[in-house]
């Protein structure tokens, strides 16, 4: 009871979302560290010659048509001045831990999508009398003073319209939709400021005369579902700038265990091993439903004695052809023999290896690869 009214309370409350994403992230890195390249049109991407392209490029090179994704060879022809400078990941990856430092003074909800970009939950932050709008500015402020680049920022009550927001002042800006002004301010917006509403979409909302969001409230989740399936529903909340996705923390699993207290202890070695049956099963029920994400590289055991003493013993998985149920079996005896006493808690675990952090990691290679034309 107590919980569901707290889960009732968590909905009626307000968020307060931030949205930062760096200016012309690549580009003014290397700006920061090369400052003959500053009022230059620059950019960061392959060699023309090597069928590199573009990763992006200032706002200088940009008024020349040079974009994100664009061959570094077309790049060229539309701004002979370029300079085109190659990618350096890891200053890249060491500017966003930086900021994310810097966000982590005030919450510890973050949500990163990329390395110049995340979400901030800042609901619950008492700092700059609890204001988000406050907090956005001395947050732009420090990431300008210690690392010498700037970021924009959107503050609103959703993520849907605090990235919105980060966009609309860009770059060097802050842009604040207030809860009284999110509905004039949604009503007016194009549909295809909407994220995931590309070429195709739009195409298709505007034959039907729809080119605001106002437009599209004014016709029912039915049709809308009717033309473009489930993302139409998704459009009527949007257009209503209803968006109630939570901000996602990047922490993620590294275990997962079960464990069980005994009513009367465990006596001895036979009644210890004739429990591993049951505990695994549970456990691989467990992990049944994320091993899409995770890797199994571990097991490991816990004993907790009559006397509340306790113990743990942890090793790489078997190469000896040794089942999971035998190595999990062989892990207990040997810390159970550690004690040798009667048993009131048993578990079992895994250690866990993030394949979703490996294919970011590895899609960050192929992009390196395909920036400098290599792949
Ligand atoms: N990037 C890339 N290839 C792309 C798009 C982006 O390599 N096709 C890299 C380079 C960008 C970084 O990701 O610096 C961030 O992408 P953004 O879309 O946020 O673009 P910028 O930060 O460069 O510019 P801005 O946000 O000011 O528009
Ligand atoms: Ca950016
Ligand atoms: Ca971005």
């Amino acid at each position: 009871m107590m919980e569901s009214n707290a889960i009732l309370e968590q909905k009626v409350v307000q968020r307060k979302i931030i949205h930062i994403d760096f200016d012309a992230f690549f580009a003014s890195i290397e700006i920061r560290d090369n400052p003959r390249l500053s009022g230059k049109a620059v950019a960061v991407g392959g060699a023309p010659d090597r069928r590199g392209v573009i990763a992006t490029c200032n706002y200088e090179a940009r008024r020349f048509g040079v974009h994100s994704a664009m061959s570094s060879a077309q790049a060229m022809r539309l701004c002979p001045e370029l300079k085109i400078i190659p990618p350096r990941f890891s200053v890249y990856r060491a500017a966003s831990s930086e900021a994310h430092a810097i966000f982590r003074q005030y919450t510890d909800l973050i949500e990163p999508l990329s390395l110049d970009e995340a979400y901030l939950d800042v609901t619950g932050t008492h700092l700059c009398r609890g204001s988000a709008t406050l907090i956005a500015e001395e947050i732009r402020q420090k990431i300008f003073q210690q690392l010498h680049v700037t970021v924009s920022a959107g503050v609103a009550t959703n993520k849907f319209l605090a990235k919105i927001a980060s966009d609309w002042n860009k770059p060097n800006g802050l842009f604040v939709i207030t809860p009284e002004q999110a509905d004039d301010f949604i009503f007016d917006l194009p549909v295809k400021k909407i994220h995931g509403v590309g070429r195709v979409t739009a195409g298709k909302l505007h034959k039907k005369g729809i080119n605001t969001c106002g437009q599209l409230r004014q016709y029912s989740i039915l049709e809308l579902s009717r033309w473009f399936g489930s993302f139409g529903e998704r459009l009527w909340e949007l257009s209503r700038g209803r968006d109630d996705r939570e901000v996602q923390t990047s922490r993620r699993r590294k275990s997962l265990s079960v464990e069980h207290t005994y009513d009367k202890d465990l006596a001895g070695l036979a009644d210890i091993t004739a429990q591993v049956i049951p505990l695994l099963e549970e456990l691989q029920e467990r992990y049944q439903r994320i091993e899409k994400e995770y890797e199994v590289h571990k097991h490991f055991v816990k004993v907790k004695f009559a006397d509340f003493t306790q113990t743990t013993l942890e090793e790489s998985l078997p190469t000896t052809g040794e089942s999971v149920k035998e190595h999990f079996t062989q892990l207990l005896v040997r810390a159970w023999e550690r004690g040798g006493r009667p048993v009131r808690l048993l578990g079992l675990g895994v250690r866990l290896v993030d394949l979703r952090e490996e294919r970011a990691l590895e899609q960050l290679e192929l992009f390196e690869k395909k920036i400098m034309g290599l792949a």
